[in-house]
């Protein structure tokens, strides 16, 4: 009985390990504001290689990244996001994507220019 449950938990174990590999977590702090930066940069991102999963939380401007490592890495999604013209952790946000960002994202600094 006792080797039955030591094989079923090693077969758990490699189950987790297994899926982990495909699929990783990121955390990016970023500097959106409003609730257009949510849907930009959930919309963008979500087509961004090798991204899963897309959440944006405003009240700790934290985005929450699912991602298959096999294709991307943390360097290439965090530059997806600076692309569209916001800070990814401390690379900030492409100048002319910003320009691009609807107007009240521009006025209310969400995105590039909050710090300057
Ligand atoms: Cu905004």
């Amino acid at each position: 009985m006792k080797s039955i449950m030591t094989a079923a938990l090693l077969l758990l174990t490699t189950v987790v390990f297994a899926q982990d590999k495909k699929t990783q977590k990121l955390e990016i702090h970023t500097s959106s504001v409003c609730d257009m930066c949510k849907k930009t940069i959930e919309t963008e991102m979500i087509y961004e290689k090798g991204v899963k999963s897309v959440a944006l939380d405003l009240a700790s401007n934290t985005i929450f990244i699912d991602y298959d490592p096999r294709k991307t890495n943390p360097d290439a999604i965090r530059k997806g996001v600076t692309k569209l013209g916001y800070y990814a952790d401390d690379l900030p946000g492409d100048p002319e994507a910003f320009k691009k960002l609807p107007e009240c994202c521009q006025k209310e600094g969400c995105g590039v220019k909050k710090d300057e």
